[in-house]
């Protein structure tokens, strides 16, 4: 797979020359790319943003600069990303989607955003996907591209090591992962579960098919009323149907 990432911090993408990632380019797994977005530039301070139209704070970045970049970059089988708040929020199935692509582009806005005309005119004339982190605030789209790269790149066809860890992992089922133990058996009066040490690989997969129900329906329910029916079976909707779901009681607060 081709990844270019547009950027005017192109320091930031420093990281992906690090560990899983960075092994990935060096194998030529992944053709990463990263380019200064002022190279499209052609006046003597490389401008690449303008104040916005109808007034307000901050500054946008130019659709013309930005128009002679991805010209340069988009090629028929392209799949242009640009990382934004409004975006499609991120999640592993959109991960998997992309790491079958033979070609991401991800194009990082800074300041207020880049002139909607870009993703207007590239929706039309490429595959566009507005991409979110989540509901929060970040300052641009370098950290979300980072965060592309890595959990699609880890996909690719041979930069994990060992392909059973890619499907024994949280989300991967739409489920959160169980809980995992090493050595020693006891640690700070704390023991690891007896199952485990038990040699009974039957038993063992089932307690960690309990673990990964229970502990979603407490920490992320969203995720189990998403979940394909199909996706579970008489065992798995036993321990749902015999969660305890009460609140823990609550703490009397006398009167004054
Ligand atoms: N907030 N995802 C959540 C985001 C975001 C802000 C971005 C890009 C992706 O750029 C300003």
């Amino acid at each position: 797979m081709r990844v270019d990432v547009v950027t005017i911090f192109p320091d930031y993408l420093q990281p992906l020359t690090l560990s899983l990632v960075g092994k990935a380019v060096r194998d030529g797994l992944l053709d990463l790319h990263v380019h200064d977005l002022r190279t499209w530039t052609h006046d003597r301070h490389r401008s690449v943003d303008d104040t916005p139209v109808g007034g307000g704070a901050g500054m946008v970045m130019r659709p013309d600069v930005w128009g002679e970049a991805l010209d340069d970059l988009v090629r028929p089988d392209t799949h242009i990303l640009l990382p934004s708040p409004g975006g499609q929020v991120l999640d592993q199935a959109l991960v998997a989607a992309l790491a079958a692509e033979q070609h991401l582009l991800i194009a990082c806005g800074r300041y207020e955003g880049i002139d909607a005309r870009v993703a207007e005119h590239y929706g039309n004339t490429a595959r566009l996907t507005e991409v979110s982190l989540g509901d929060y605030v970040v300052n641009g789209g370098e950290v979300a591209a980072l965060v592309i790269v890595e959990a699609v790149g880890r996909l690719l066809p041979g930069v994990v090591g060992n392909p059973q860890s890619l499907v024994e992992e949280s989300h991967v089922d739409g489920l959160l992962e169980y809980p995992v133990y090493t050595r020693p058996p006891v640690w700070r009066d704390l023991e690891v579960p007896g199952v485990l040490t038990s040699g009974h690989h039957a038993q063992i997969a089932r307690w960690r098919r309990d673990q990964s129900l229970r502990r979603t329906a407490a920490r992320r329910p969203d995720l189990l009323s998403r979940l394909d029916p199909n996706a579970l079976d008489d065992a798995d909707r036993h321990v749902l149907d015999t969660l305890d779901t009460s609140p823990p009681p609550a703490v009397e607060v006398p009167h004054s």
